[in-house]
């Protein structure tokens, strides 16, 4: 048994995974574990996806290099897909949307994607791929959307999860 829980953050990149992630470790002492970057630096690659000019993430590969750090608990983690982490490794699942899309635009085009690229995951925002990924994965009550659109939403979206990690740290005290 976890002493403290396993959180997914979720969503279409460019939603604000990462800024709640690093504010969420300094709030809640859970840490940050980002795929992209685990990915990269324990060689979890498959292929090179000429398209889509990124790398397609070895899915069992990633799950054996992670899952003696993530089955102790305590970890946040930080990915724009879901369904590949068994249910028992997860307690909550946090989807952050952004149904407001040219902001989402904005976001996307100053990180230089070019147009395919971007309209692929603006589509996927309108059709909210990651939360119905999400709700087919995990059971209902254990999923929940947050925006993330405007200056603040952080913070209030922050203080709700930490609250939450708080009470689950309770209720499963010795
Ligand atoms: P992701 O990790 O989902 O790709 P991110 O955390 O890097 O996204 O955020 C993308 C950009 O959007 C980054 O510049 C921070 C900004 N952002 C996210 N949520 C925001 C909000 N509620 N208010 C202002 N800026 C926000």
């Amino acid at each position: 048994m976890r002493s403290s829980p396993n959180v997914i953050i979720t969503g279409t990149p460019g939603v604000g995974k990462t800024v709640h992630c690093e504010q969420l470790a300094q709030d809640t002492g859970l840490k940050h574990l980002s795929v992209n970057q685990i990915a990269k630096e324990r060689d979890c690659f498959e292929e090179f996806d000429e398209e889509r000019k990124s790398w397609v993430v070895d899915e069992d590969k990633l799950l054996d290099a992670i899952e003696d750090e993530v089955l102790q608990g305590g970890y946040l983690i930080d990915w724009h897909a879901c369904d590949l982490f068994p249910k028992s490794w997860i307690d909550l699942v946090v989807v952050i949307r952004c149904p407001e899309t040219s902001i989402l635009y904005d976001r996307l085009s100053s990180r230089g994607y070019h147009e395919e690229k971007l309209q692929e995951n603006l589509d996927a925002e309108i059709f909210g791929v990651l939360s119905e990924e999400a709700r087919e994965a995990f059971d209902e009550e254990i999923v929940v959307e947050l925006n993330s659109e405007k200056d603040g939403d952080v913070d209030s979206n922050c203080a709700r999860i930490s609250e939450w990690v708080e009470n689950w740290k309770k209720q499963h005290a010795e």
